[in-house]
């Protein structure tokens, strides 16, 4: 990583995250009670950057202004990290329960926007609030949306709404956000304004650093790593793309992990990974090329350009296996599809020779 240019934008005058931080309060000042409660809804399959914000909107909100509120989610927290973020600082998020969105006539969607596919929010229903840091095709349906695509990880805004408020920072709560932010930005890599780098380091002095260094390195179990050996035995590279299908995963948060892992070998640009789960398939695209519009890349390789999303060189998605009888062949077809496409979108030859790189030897009774 250390040798890519990095491309900071020029100190910026203004400081972004602030003025989308003082916006929010303003918004929550006015409604007060009125918007109490509110059901905060992240995206699918939560990440820590996600459930940073929505758990600093909790606090924020109960706290100054008396708005009570719970976190749900639809999917699984799979990722060991986050996992252990949720559990090392007893952070209070729930599965979405098929009643919530009726009962509750306010919602904040977090990480997220109503007419995106990853979330269970219905499509063209009014949400109350949207803070998100995806670029969108056209605003979203909401009373107020702070959408920063160039924040580098949401919980930025939070950070500083939080900052601003003056309200006392709970370490479990700076923890959450620290980690949220460095998860996001890839350890700040993706951090291409002066004020996040700022907003990172004005909370950083307020978190458990043990508790971070905890959550950043959780014990693996031996699932993760039979998943992470078939990742690797399966890999097959191609002039700098590293594609690999895992067949059958635990959680969809595999897929990302091991796309992250196989980008990270020498030589590599781009990495590929699916896995099948329940019915359907997930696909991670990872990039290494700031040149690379990953999410806009992903779309073009899906049949529905909604199911795929991200943000800078980081991308995924997610699509169900359209017909009445799953099998093997259905997968596999599925699987070949993208990369094909895949190869045409990089121009790279259709019967591309890939090879395998981190496969064993097959001892003699193996070969067929
Ligand atoms: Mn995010």
């Amino acid at each position: 990583m250390a040798s890519f240019k990095t491309k900071r934008k020029k100190e910026q005058t203004e400081n972004i995250a602030a003025h989308h931080g003082r916006k929010l309060l303003r918004f929550l000042e006015k409604k007060k009670g009125s918007i109490s409660p509110l059901l905060i809804v992240t995206h699918d399959y939560p990440d820590p950057d996600a459930i940073a914000t929505a758990l600093a909107l909790q606090y924020l909100a109960e706290r100054s202004y008396g708005i009570r509120s719970r976190i749900v989610y639809k999917g699984i927290i799979g990722r060991v990290e986050n996992r252990a973020m949720v559990s090392l600082l007893r952070i209070p998020v729930h599965k979405i329960r098929p009643s919530d969105i009726k009962t509750y006539e306010n919602s904040a969607l977090i990480d997220t926007q109503p007419d995106f596919e990853n979330n269970p929010y219905p499509r063209n229903r009014k949400v109350t609030l949207v803070i998100d840091q995806h670029p969108s095709a056209k605003p979203p349906f909401a009373a107020l949306s702070i959408i920063d695509t160039e924040c580098g990880a949401t919980s930025v805004i939070l950070t500083q709404a939080l900052l601003l408020s003056g309200l006392e920072i709970p370490k479990r709560i700076a923890t959450a956000l620290a980690y949220g932010i460095l998860s996001d930005t890839l350890n700040l890599y993706r951090a291409h304004r002066a004020d996040i780098i700022q907003t990172y380091l004005d909370i950083l002095p307020l978190c458990d650093m043990p508790t971070l260094i905890r959550i950043q390195n959780p014990p693996k179990s031996k699932k993760f790593f039979s998943t992470l050996n078939r990742g690797l035995q399966g890999a097959r590279a191609f002039r700098g793309l590293i594609v690999s299908h895992l067949g059958e995963v635990e959680h969809p948060d595999l897929v990302s992990e091991i796309a992250d892992f196989l980008l990270t070998y020498r030589g590599i640009a781009r990495s590929l990974c699916t896995g099948r789960y329940k019915d359907k398939l997930h696909v991670s695209l990872r990039s290494n090329r700031m040149t690379d519009d990953t999410p806009e890349i992903l779309r073009g390789i899906f049949d529905d350009r909604k199911e795929a999303g991200g943000h800078d060189m980081v991308a995924g998605g997610s699509f169900h296996i359209r017909r009445k009888e799953i099998n093997e062949s259905r997968w596999q077809e599925a699987e070949a599809r993208l990369v094909t496409r895949l190869l045409k979108r990089f121009r790279l030859p259709s019967k591309a020779e890939f090879y395998a790189p981190f496969q064993q030897e097959k001892s003699p009774d193996q070969v067929s």
